[in-house]
């Protein structure tokens, strides 16, 4: 009606006249339709008021369409409907219907009816199948588990959309009736089959069948349907007849696929691999050979004869077993260390994983470590090494052996024991998971099965429990059902040319490769690559069509293969290497003649260095593994990150091998280089096993190898490698059982912006390499400043995840991510002035930025000029390097070292200096709390007593009379440089680094605290008991109301140690502070303060004390000084007794050592000095140390301990016998009115 506005119908009635309306919309209120357009045509009615009543449409004669979508009809539609028999199109979407109208059928007109997004649940009105006229009819989402046969009679049908209704029951065959249709949507419609009579739709040119994750088959004769043109099978990843890769590639493909078939005969085979994984000795063989055998059987092992040969599996042992409907390739994984490289070789991306946990070693390891760790070690790392590389593995089958090991009825509770352990490490997992993947992190691939938390780990039907006997056959019967139930879900259909084409390969058997073209040439390439897949998938050959490298080649005799690999990686390596020497002969290879003296160089350096002379490789290659030519063997190493090279070194070719080197990298990487660029990548989720990080080493060198300016050294070890470049190198080191790797570039300011190139794209590589392979990884990506390293500070400043480095998580290679990345990147070239994230921002909060970003970011260029400006930069910082003190400019070496002198502890000390580096910079990050790591000194002032209560104990009898305004003398002794345990041999000293900052830290409360304070340091022991003697020789104690003596050195459960290494009795301090030595102290509080280890014990969780020693003082101990005042006696002192009113307070337990930091001290003065602070306004010195020192030291030094199991653990302690029970209370910061006691 165009734009014309009416405001009655009788205004449009006049107007336009009744009779011309044909097309009509109405929204809401519904006009009298009789009146208004008897002969409407098409009519469209939206928000059907609820007291409308549909009968009035029954005059509408002429209607053809009908539109009464999204109106809510749940009470049922009007029959009415079935009267308007002129319709041709009814639409009636989204209508809430559950049903139609009977009426409906006589609607014989109608072609088009469109129902969508209806609830037909229970089952599609049988009215649809009379409407015969019907040439589209659409069902989307209508909760149909079923069609009617009826709808056989819609011979006229030409569109059927069924999208997501749930046929899982199988799709009626009544659709093959429907001879005209030319377009079938059964998108998600959960289809496990498709029906047979499909076949029949001959005009059929659109069928859309993706998203039907069950399906997979799809017959041949739907594919013979010649109108066929356009077939969608997106996500129908289970399809493997044809394969899925097949269905994916369109119609065209699946056809050719179909037609290479229909040359030969079809085969339809059931064949699954199953990886059986377990510990070594878990009994994975013995189960494989008792299915085999169909009886149990038990290999023949020993455990301690390594001679004795043995029936040990060596990498992996593929193995058919034939069940009732299908085949089993059981591939029996090799349990030991040393064979897990060659899983990598083994894996299938879709397997059944079945686990063998032997209750032997499950107890075994319950006893020593609990049963946690138990079911990890037994159980749940091979879980990880399995779910890592494929994370969408299904549920896993668990085989207990060794029942025999556990008494008939425990066999049931150690079970679930085992079980609810699992369970638990997999709450644990999935907690961690998801506090590790932030929202910024993006999509990672979940491991399907474990973090489905609906089912449980394994399910009850598949645990199955084996012992040794012999006569046990039902259990073995049992496991074949389930493996068979299992495997039929792997059916494949394979060309009929696969017996000719494997019967060429296994007739190679005098070769263990054979090229690939030698197939191709006799077979077409389609047939043949089928062939070859499914060969490699079922384990009878390795063809690895997807490594560029070893496409070309088909492993045959896969043995071989894995003896190529162990040959380097025997784990009795020495007795293998001397074996060979004894059958050495001399040999040439290019030109250089070998002889025995050059072989055990090369072998040594081997061992040592992990770099491989060629010509020793060539040596064990052709020797030991003749199998292959020198070239493949070489190529396959390569091509699995087993081996890098050849490097050349004068004329020489050289291979790298981290795996066998034998030392491991020292921390000198840190300390290399003007400017460290430093990235850290913290692997969470499942751990990764160790070989990953071997691995990844040789990914490290391939990769910088790419570089155009080839590096000028390598050094590669077992946890780390090196390269260097001229004035720059870069540096891999892993520390696996902190799941963490730690890239480092050093290099000048000349080339910064290169060197961040390097370590970004190094790092992008390591990652891409890492979680293409084990791909359910979750890495998490740390960026140490450079800023801070610069200045040498050993808690530089850490960016968490930068937002410019997250797309390096990409795992497309080449993909949108990888581009973004570089984006990000160079929104951080350039050389604005920026904030380090640690120093500036923090301490000029508000003020200017001035390090230049380069310094903090990544940039990948620099200008002449900007390089000159970095470079005054760094000029300027290095006077301020100076400005700061010492302990901060120590290199970031040693975090932490532990008291004691005597020689093995003093030995461990130095040892830690260097494993320091182990702990990394970043370790001392988490060591102290952001206060402390700010400052070593604390800088805090006491808080005063005010309150009322406090004050009037001031003058009260139950506590310490306490003098003012001085409240005592303060005797500070500490000991930090000592003579070397053998001065001979070391001319140095041995430090207590640290403890100058205890001692700033103890003189600075104690004179907060109104104490006269008198420091001593580095003294010999003879002069600590003089100094003491002397002490108490001051005539001024007699106006003072306490006495506190400090003393910071080395000692044991019973001495002190002077700086000469002499030691004091404990007990020698305490008698002359004894009321009769003392007697100005007679009767007063006497406060003893200790800082040094207690003994030699580590406090561990792991209750390993094999180092606790009481052992006697190897030093002679220094008599105790005659006192002058020894002998006098005062009346008071009649009912003296010698410990009255002391107060000793030691930092660690009797027996065990005291832990302190070479920057801020020791756990126990910091407790103390700053629970003094704070707390002694209110609380006398017993509750201060119980509910502050105590606990403080103690929650400190596990939390410790539990990032550095090497810090021992630290209970201080306090002895007191105070007189009467009094208190002591220090009132600080109080002053009593003069009236009062004074
Ligand atoms: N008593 C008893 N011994 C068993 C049982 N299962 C296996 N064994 C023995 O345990 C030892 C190890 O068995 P294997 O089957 O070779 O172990 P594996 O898991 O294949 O070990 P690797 O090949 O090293 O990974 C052999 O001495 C077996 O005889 C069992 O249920 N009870
Ligand atoms: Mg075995």
């Amino acid at each position: 009606m165009g734009s014309l506005q009416y405001k009655t119908v009788d205004e449009i009635l006049k107007d336009v006249g009744k009779d011309s309306i044909t097309h009509l919309r109405c929204n809401g209120k519904i006009p009298l339709l009789n009146k208004l357009c008897p002969m409407v045509k098409y009519l469209y009615l939206a928000n059907i008021p609820e007291d409308y009543q549909l009968e009035s449409l029954s005059s509408l004669t002429q209607l053809e369409r009908l539109y009464l979508s999204k109106n809510n009809f749940k009470e049922g539609l009007s029959e009415v409907v079935g009267a308007l028999t002129s319709l041709t199109e009814l639409y009636l979407n989204r209508c809430q219907l559950q049903d139609l109208p009977e009426s409906l059928s006589s609607l014989t007109h109608l072609e088009v009816l469109e129902l969508s997004y209806n609830n037909f649940k229970e089952g599609l009105p049988e009215a649809v199948g009379a409407l015969t006229s019907l040439t589209e009819l659409n069902l989307i989402s209508c909760q149909l588990k079923d069609l009617p046969a009826s709808l056989s009679s819609l011979t006229q049908l030409k569109k059927l959309v069924l999208s997501y209704n749930n046929f899982k029951e199988g799709l009626s065959e009544a659709v093959g009736a429907l001879t005209s249709l030319t377009e079938l949507n059964l998108n998600s419609c959960q289809l496990q089959d498709l029906p047979e009579s499909l076949s029949k739709l001959s005009q059929l040119e659109k069928l859309n069948i993706s998203m039907n994750y069950e399906l997979t088959k799809i017959d041949e004769k739907v594919m013979a349907l010649n109108k066929l043109q356009t077939l969608c099978c997106v996500g129908c990843t289970k399809l493997i007849s044809p394969p899925y890769a097949v269905c994916r590639d369109g119609i065209h493909t699946i056809r050719e696929y179909f037609k290479s078939l229909s040359q030969g005969k079809e085969i339809e085979v059931c064949d699954a691999p199953v990886a059986i994984v377990g510990n070594s000795l878990a009994g994975k063989t013995s189960i494989v050979k008792s299915l085999r055998q169909g009886k149990r059987v038990l290999t023949k092992r020993s455990e301690s004869d390594v001679s004795f040969i043995d029936e040990v599996t060596k990498g992996f042992e593929v193995h058919d077993l034939k069940l009732q409907e299908s085949t089993a390739n059981l591939i029996d994984h090799g349990g030991q260390d040393v064979y897990h490289i060659a899983y990598q070789y083994a894996l299938k991306e879709n397997n059944i994983p079945l686990f063998v946990v032997s209750f032997k070693q499950f107890l075994a390891i319950s006893h020593k470590k609990g049963s946690r760790v138990a079911a990890k070690e037994t159980c749940w790392d091979w879980m990880s090494h399995l779910y890592l590389s494929c994370p969408l593995l299904g549920p896993p089958l668990l085989v207990f052996t060794h029942a025999d090991a556990v008494s008939n009825q425990r066999v049931k509770v150690r079970k679930n024991n085992f079980l609810e352990e699992i369970a638990r490490l997999r709450k644990n997992m999935l907690a961690e998971e998801s506090g590790f993947c932030g929202e910024k992190r993006g999509e990672f691939q979940k491991v399907l099965h474990l973090s489905n938390t609906q089912a449980p780990v394994f399910h009850p039907e598949e645990v199955f429990i084996f012992s040794d006997d012999q006569e046990e056959t039902s259990n073995i019967r049992n496991l074949k059902l389930a493996l068979d139930r299992r495997c039929q879900v792997f059916k494949t259909v394979i060309p009929g040319a696969w017996n000719e084409i494997t019967e060429f390969v296994t007739d190679q058997t005098d070769k263990s490769v054979i090229k690939l073209s030698l197939i191709e040439e006799r077979f077409s390439i389609k047939e043949s690559h089928t062939v070859l897949r499914y060969m490699h998938n079922t384990g009878s050959i390795l063809w690895y069509n997807q490594i560029n490298s070893l496409q070309p080649y088909v492993f045959h005799q896969i043995h071989h293969i894995i003896e190529t690999i162990t040959l380097l990686f025997h784990h009795r390596a020495e007795e293998k290497w001397k074996e060979r020497l004894d059958t050495f002969f001399p040999y040439l290879y290019q030109d250089r003649r070998v002889n025995k003296a050059k072989y055990e160089e090369m072998v040594e350096e081997f061992q040592h260095d992990g770099i491989l002379d060629s010509a020793l490789l060539y040596y064990l290659l052709t020797k030991e593994s003749a199998k292959f030519s020198w070239e493949v063997s070489v190529e396959l190493l390569k091509s699995f990150k087993v081996l890098h090279g050849p490097v050349h070194k004068r004329a020489i070719e050289y291979y790298l091998i981290p795996f066998a080197s034998q030392s491991s990298m020292d921390g000198s990487w840190k300390t290399d280089g003007d400017l460290q660029l430093r990235l850290e990548i913290q692997f969470g989720g499942l751990p990764l096993p160790i070989y990953a990080f071997h691995l990844a080493i040789v990914k490290f060198l391939d990769v910088l190898k790419e570089e155009p300016s080839l590096p000028s050294t390598m050094m590669v070890r077992n946890n780390g490698s090196t390269i260097y470049h001229g004035e720059s190198s870069t540096h891999f080191v892993h520390f696996f059982k902190e799941q963490r790797v730690t890239v480092q570039v050093s290099t000048s300011t000349q080339l910064l912006a290169s060197s961040w190139k390097r370590l970004i794209e190094t790092t992008r590589h390591i990652l891409e390499y890492i979680t293409s392979t084990w791909k359910a990884c979750r890495p998490s990506v740390k960026v140490v400043c450079p800023h801070c390293l610069y200045l040498r500070d050993p808690h530089p400043g850490t960016f968490v995840d930068p937002d410019w480095l997250c797309p390096v998580f990409s795992t497309v290679a080449g993909g949108p991510m990888q581009c973004q990345l570089q984006v990000y990147v160079k929104s951080f070239s350039g050389f604005q002035p920026t904030f380090c994230s640690k120093r500036e921002a923090k301490s000029k909060a508000g003020g200017k930025p001035t390090i230049p970003s380069p310094l903090v970011y990544p940039c990948y260029s620099l200008s002449v000029d900007e390089t000159q400006k970095v470079t005054e930069y760094l000029s300027k910082v290095i006077s301020q390097r100076r400005a700061i003190p010492s302990a901060h400019l120590r290199p970031p070496v040693a975090s932490l070292s532990i008291q004691n002198v005597r020689g093995k502890r003093v030995q461990l000390q130095s040892q830690l200096t260097i494993e320091g580096d182990d702990s990394e910079l970043s370790d001392s990050l988490d060591y102290l709390n952001e206060h402390e790591a700010k400052s070593a000194v604390i800088r805090l002032s006491v808080k005063p007593s005010r309150k009322a209560w406090a004050k009037k104990l001031f003058d009260s009898s139950s506590v310490y009379a306490m003098s003012n305004p001085k409240r005592g003398r303060c005797l500070v002794i500490n000991n930090i440089h000592f003579v070397a345990p053998d001065s001979s041999a070391d001319s140095g000293r041995i430090e207590r680094t640290g403890s100058q900052t205890d001692q700033e830290n103890v003189v600075g409360l104690f004179k907060n605290l109104s104490f006269v304070t008198n420091i001593y340091e580095d003294l010999p022991a003879k002069e600590m008991l003089r100094v003491i003697r002397e002490e108490t020789e001051i005539e001024d104690h007699k106006d003072y109301g306490m006495f506190v003596l400090v003393v910071m050195t080395h000692g044991n459960e019973t001495h002190l140690y002077g700086t000469d290494r002499q030691a004091i009795l404990r007990t020698s301090v305490n008698h002359l502070l004894s009321p009769w030595n003392f007697p100005r102290m007679a009767g007063k509080s006497k406060l003893l303060i200790f800082q040094a280890c207690s003994g030699g014990g580590y406090d561990l969780p792991s209750g390993d004390i094999t180092h606790f020693s009481r052992s006697p003082d190897p030093t002679p101990t220094v008599a105790l000084p005659s006192t002058s005042s020894s002998q006098s006696t005062s009346p008071s002192l009649a009912d003296a007794l010698a410990g009255d009113d002391f107060f000793i307070m030691n930092a660690s337990f009797p027996g065990y050592v005291s832990e302190r930091h070479d920057a801020h001290g020791s756990f126990f003065i910091r407790a103390l000095v700053e629970a003094f602070y704070k707390h002694s306004c209110h609380r006398d010195v017993k509750r201060l140390f119980e509910e502050q020192i105590a606990k403080k030291v103690r929650t400190k030094s596990i939390e410790v301990n539990n990032r550095y199991p090497r810090v021992s653990r630290q209970q201080p302690t306090l002895m007191c016998w105070p007189t009467d029970g009094k208190k002591l209370y220090l009132f600080p910061g109080y002053t009593p009115p003069p009236t009062e006691r004074q």
